[in-house]
């Protein structure tokens, strides 16, 4: 018996909540040449460690920083418990806290519990950063500071000059989340990446709007010395020591991220950045024209006051759309969201 069958949702058809979303074809036929490989053992599998510094230096280009270190982690959860890892690591206090936006994707609350790190999160102001509200939280055992380039539920993108400002003040590591941002934030006018502010670490996650197959997150740190905390012996290795969380790791991700970042960059992540804008626009005009409260776009992620039982009439008919903590209805206009999708389902609204 075949229980293995064709994968669920297929084309992406009515998904508009995913952060992920269809693989570029290069980056799919790269992720199935490299299923076999594991980054974790570099010695062993050359290739792909070699992949993974390119990896590195193609997100390094994307962010602002030239000469990068960093490596390719199973996601953004990954990278950030990584970031935290570093910051309290780095800092030197007995009860280290981290300060960020209560907009901080849950990630951080698993990186708080895991690494006995205090999570302290300010309140936000229109969903963005509230730099006084940071600054209060702040004493003399922060670690680290975080700023949000591109909220998981609003799309909003936090003063990240400022921000990094606050943790250099306190004597603080500062690190940007950008696991959904980054893709789109080249195309902007955000000041969010090195080039415009003191960060020290930064996620950015190639198996969202990279386009790369899923695991492919991306974790960059400004200086090599940074992860040298994190180091851990491997005597049995090749390699002497690992800096990662995991250990054996896929390769099919690394080779993904490759394959899509040189297929895209940057000519089709514009492409795909100002569609994905254009999209969103078009949605949040139609929804306000219908009534509706909307918040963005700012990024291309869309929020509006749909009442539950609409959201959940819309799930019936095989939409799957996803709700903010405040209940609000939040649509996500990945690369696979098409604007004809987006006519039908406005279309499925107005039905009720
Ligand atoms: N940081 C930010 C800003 C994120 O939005 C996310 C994920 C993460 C970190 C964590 O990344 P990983 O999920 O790669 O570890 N944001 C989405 C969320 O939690 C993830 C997601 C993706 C959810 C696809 C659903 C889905 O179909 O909502």
């Amino acid at each position: 018996m075949q229980t293995v069958q064709r994968a669920e949702p297929q084309n992406f058809e009515r998904v508009l909540t995913s952060m992920c979303t269809e693989p570029h074809p290069k980056a799919r036929e790269a992720a199935e040449r490299f299923l076999a490989t594991n980054p974790g053992d570099p010695g062993t599998y050359k290739t792909v460690a070699k992949l993974e510094d390119q990896a590195v230096e193609m997100l390094g280009e994307i962010a602002g920083l030239p000469d990068p270190s960093g490596y390719i982690t199973s996601g953004g959860t990954e990278a950030n418990i990584q970031a935290v890892r570093i910051a309290r690591n780095h800092g030197d206090s007995r009860a280290p806290n981290i300060v960020a936006p209560e907009s901080v994707h849950f990630s951080f609350r698993k990186a708080a519990e895991l690494l006995g790190v205090e999570l302290r999160t300010a309140p936000t102001t229109d969903h963005r950063a509230d730099l006084d509200a940071m600054h209060e939280l702040i004493d003399e055992d922060t670690v680290g500071v975080v700023g949000v380039a591109g909220s998981t539920e609003y799309g909003v993108v936090d003063p990240i000059p400022e921000i990094a400002e606050l943790a250099a003040d306190a004597g603080a590591l500062c690190h940007v989340d950008a696991a959904w941002g980054g893709f789109y934030l080249p195309f902007t006018d955000f000041d969010w990446n090195f080039e415009h502010a003191d960060i020290d670490t930064l996620t950015i996650d190639p198996h969202k709007g990279g386009q790369a197959a899923v695991p492919a997150g991306g974790l960059l740190a400004r200086s090599r010395e940074l992860f040298d905390d994190l180091a851990i012996d491997t005597p049995y290795l090749e390699s002497t020591s690992q800096i990662t969380l995991t250990g054996t790791r896929s390769g099919a991700g690394v080779a993904s991220a490759v394959a899509a970042m040189e297929a895209l960059w940057p000519v089709g992540y514009r492409e795909q950045y100002e569609r994905a804008m254009d999209n969103a626009e078009w949605l949040a005009d139609a929804l306000s024209d219908r009534g509706h409260e909307v918040f963005g776009p700012e990024l291309p992620l869309v929020t509006a006051d749909l009442s539950v039982p609409m959201t959940d009439e819309l799930r019936d008919r095989g939409w799957r759309v996803s709700k903010t903590g405040a209940g609000e209805m939040r649509i996500v206009c990945m690369p696979h969201v098409t604007r004809s999708m987006l006519r039908s389902f406005v279309a499925d609204l107005d039905w009720y």
